[in-house]
This record gives structure tokens, C-alpha cells and sequence, in this order.
């Protein structure tokens, strides 16, 4: 039996298209929509032959798969490894990288902790420090924009939210960065991630620990549930380490996404300025449009059928969701940033029992952010070219040179 990467290469099913493209090749990453435009063409999936696994960027398909969690597993990882066959380079997460029944205990307890009620108490204190931010940031008015804003803002109030005592931000960055190149092959962009963990997986730990954190915030609900007896205290401390794994690389990400849809289209940043209130549905369509987090696996766990093409038990499913998201089979003028439309049904956030059980906090901070740029800015004018980051699951900017004209 062949691995590659971790998991059991299958051979390419009867009608499947041979392709031998990299999508973790960093030209690609960097610039991912010819590769999602080739992909929704050649089928509802392709044989990556590079990597002996199925992937899929219509939106049909793409939702099927990564919706329906009794046929494509999330426990035998969602990144080319099959846990299975390999162990993952850190014990999995109880609720990333695991399937009903024991996924819905670990679910409720992080729900609570993230409810509606839980961030609508964080929304004021959001928009005073993104207000602040703003001020602050547009005194000097030419920036690169993913450390001065996209980094700055969710890892001031994200540590505040969940009530981290011991925070170190760069930390936090850095262990996104693992955890989600980790996805990916063992390459080049992989093990850059993955030389600090000696430094970092220590340090999240200790972040993780009841004694650091304070009794008010978000982390501490989640022990709560274990003094509760809803779950134990080990797994309290794994649902923490979850929020801290998914909580900063994808809001900055976002952020920054955000500032490059609307300083490349200056008559949406007008839109915008017209109407803050917008501010909600800037984040949506922008989550839509650049897919901070552009792909995640889902393993075939019995031999099965989707868009009559035949899936072998062990398979892997590269779920391309920023190839779903600009299908213009699905949404009309797919390739064009409008923050007026109706976006309802992206996949940047998932579908199914999987999908972001933080998605209320993330959006909260991306609606006060853009809330306040629409207030506090006139003109966003890019200065140089943006330069996009290479990721295993991710698409985010490097380098983003602005100009910010006040209001
Ligand atoms: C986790 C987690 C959850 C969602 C995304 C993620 C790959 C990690 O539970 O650790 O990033």
C-alpha cells in the first residue's frame, strides 16, 4: 500500500480528469484563481495524480462533501494525513478532528462560550479599540497594513475576549501559522511553520491552563463546563487550545482580506462610507470573495458515489472552498466584489455540524473594524503591490502598502 503524505493514495476513478497541478505550490497559492477556474472546469473533481487524492471546486459538490460528515470523515483528519495510518504532529483537536457522536459534547461546550449573548457583550469594547486603532494608525498615513491593522486588531481584542492573562501575540500567529500549514504536504512552506514548535506548543500550552486565564472570559466557560461535569478538565483545556488554534490567523486574515477587496475597489469603499451599516455584509462578501481559509480535507470513510463518480473508503477530498465560492454557477458576477449582494451560502465558513462554531466572534470584529474604517477614513489607496503569503489551508496577505486619507 501506497502512502503519500500520510495517507493511502487511490487510484484515479472511471471519468475522473488526471491532473498533475501542486495546489500547495506557492505560485499557486499566491494566486489562486486560474487554478480555481481549471478546477470547476474539468469536473465535479479531479485526480490530483501528484498526491494520489480526489479534489473537488464546484459548489455543489464541494458542499455535498464537506457537509456530510457520516460519509467524509473529519476524525481521520482534515488535512493529507489520514490519522489512521499516520499520527498527527499534536494530539487531535476534540472537535476539529473528530466525528458525531463524540463531536457534539466538545461542540456545545465551545457554543456556549461563543453564543450570541457571550459576544454581544464584547461588541462595545470591539468598537472602541478598532476606533482607537483607526486613530491612532491614520496619524501616519502610509501603512503596511496586514501588521498595522489586520495583525493589530484581533490580536488586541481576541486575548481580551477569552481572557488570556499571559498573552504574547506574535504566540499566537505563529501557532496559526502551524496549525494550518499542517494541513498540508510536507513541504517547503510546512516546515518553515513547524521549525519554531519547540518555542511555541509549550507556550500555548501554559496559555491554555485555567491558572492563566482570567474568571471572566470566554476560555473560562469552557472550564466552567467542566466544573459542570459536562466535560472534563482535559478537555477544557483542549477546546481552549481550539480557540486559540482558530481564532487569530483566520480574523486577521479576514481583516486583512478585507482592507485589499476595498483598496482595489474604490467605489465599494465608497459604498461603504455611504452606509457603515454595510460594514456586516463588507466582512460576508469578503469572506466569500478571497476565502481566508481556502481549503480543508474531508477522508472517504466507505466506498461511495457523488456526482455518479465512484470514491473509494480512505480516499482524501481536497474540499477547495475558494473554488466553491467563486463558481459562477452558483453566484452571478462570481468574480466581482459587491458588498450589496446576497451572500448568504458561502463555505468560508463551512457547512454542516463542522461549520465555524466561532464565526459570531469573527464576525463581530470584522464588523467593527470595517464599521469604523467607513467612519474614520476617506480614501484607501494601495502604494505597491500586495503580496500574498503561501499556506496549506489559508489564503493571506504578506504585505499589504496602504495609504489612508482621514475622513
Ligand atoms: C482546532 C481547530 C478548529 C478549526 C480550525 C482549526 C485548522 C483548528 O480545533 O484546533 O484550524
Amino acid at each position: 500500500m501506497a502512502l503519500i503524505e500520510g495517507h493511502r493514495a487511490i487510484d484515479a476513478p472511471p471519468g475522473v480528469e488526471i491532473w498533475d497541478i501542486d495546489p500547495y505550490d506557492p505560485d499557486v497559492q499566491r494566486s489562486p484563481s486560474a487554478f480555481y477556474a481549471a478546477l470547476r472546469a474539468k469536473g465535479p473533481f479531479v485526480y490530483l495524480s501528484r498526491y494520489g487524492m480526489l479534489a473537488c471546486g464546484r459548489y455543489a459538490e464541494t458542499r455535498e462533501v464537506f457537509s456530510d460528515h457520516s460519509r467524509f470523515v473529519s476524525s481521520r483528519g482534515v488535512g493529507l494525513q489520514d490519522f489512521q495510518l499516520d499520527s498527527p504532529w499534536r494530539p487531535p483537536s476534540i472537535v476539529l478532528e473528530v466525528d458525531p457522536p463524540e463531536h457534539g459534547k466538545a461542540r456545545r461546550a465551545l457554543m456556549r462560550a461563543l453564543s450570541p449573548k457571550a459576544v454581544a457583550e464584547m461588541r462595545d469594547s470591539f468598537q472602541i479599540a478598532a476606533d482607537a486603532l483607526l486613530d491612532e494608525v491614520i496619524e501616519t498615513p502610509e501603512i503596511e497594513a496586514v501588521s498595522a491593522l489586520a495583525e493589530t486588531f484581533p490580536t488586541t481584542v481576541f486575548p481580551k475576549a477569552m481572557g488570556l492573562l499571559t498573552v504574547d501575540r506574535q504566540v499566537l500567529i505563529d501557532y496559526g501559522s502551524m496549525v494550518f500549514n499542517a494541513l498540508g504536504p510536507d513541504n517547503e512552506t510546512r516546515r518553515a511553520a513547524m521549525a519554531h514548535a519547540g518555542d511555541i506548543v509549550p507556550r500555548i500550552a501554559a496559555q491554555c491552563e485555567r491558572a492563566n486565564l482570567a474568571p471572566n472570559g470566554m476560555a473560562m466557560t469552557i472550564y466552567k463546563a467542566a466544573d459542570a461535569g459536562d466535560i472534563t478538565e482535559g478537555e477544557a483545556g483542549l477546546l481552549v487550545r481550539s480557540l486559540l488554534s482558530a481564532g487569530v490567523d483566520t480574523t486577521v486574515t479576514g481583516i486583512g482580506n478585507a482592507l485589499w477587496c476595498l483598496s482595489q475597489n474604490p467605489d465599494q469603499f465608497d459604498a461603504l462610507r455611504a452606509e457603515p451599516s454595510l460594514a456586516t455584509n463588507a466582512f460576508e462578501e469578503t469572506l466569500r470573495y478571497t476565502s481566508p481559509v481556502s481549503a480543508f480535507c474531508r477522508t472517504a470513510n466507505a466506498d461511495t458515489e457523488v456526482a455518479g463518480v465512484a470514491i473509494p473508503e480512505g480516499a482524501k477530498i481536497l474540499c477547495v472552498l475558494g473554488a466553491a465560492n467563486l463558481d459562477p454557477g452558483q453566484w452571478e458576477n462570481a468574480d466581482r466584489f459587491d458588498i450589496t449582494r446576497k451572500v448568504a451560502g458561502h463555505l468560508a465558513l463551512g457547512a454542516g455540524i463542522h461549520s465555524c462554531v466561532g464565526q459570531n466572534l469573527a464576525r463581530a470584529e470584522g464588523q467593527a473594524f470595517l464599521s469604523a474604517l467607513a467612519r474614520k477614513v476617506a480614501r484607501i489607496e494601495p502604494t505597491a503591490e500586495a503580496v500574498w503569503r503561501p499556506n496549506n489551508a489559508m489564503h493571506p496577505l504578506d504585505r499589504l502598502p496602504l495609504r489612508l486619507i482621514p475622513a
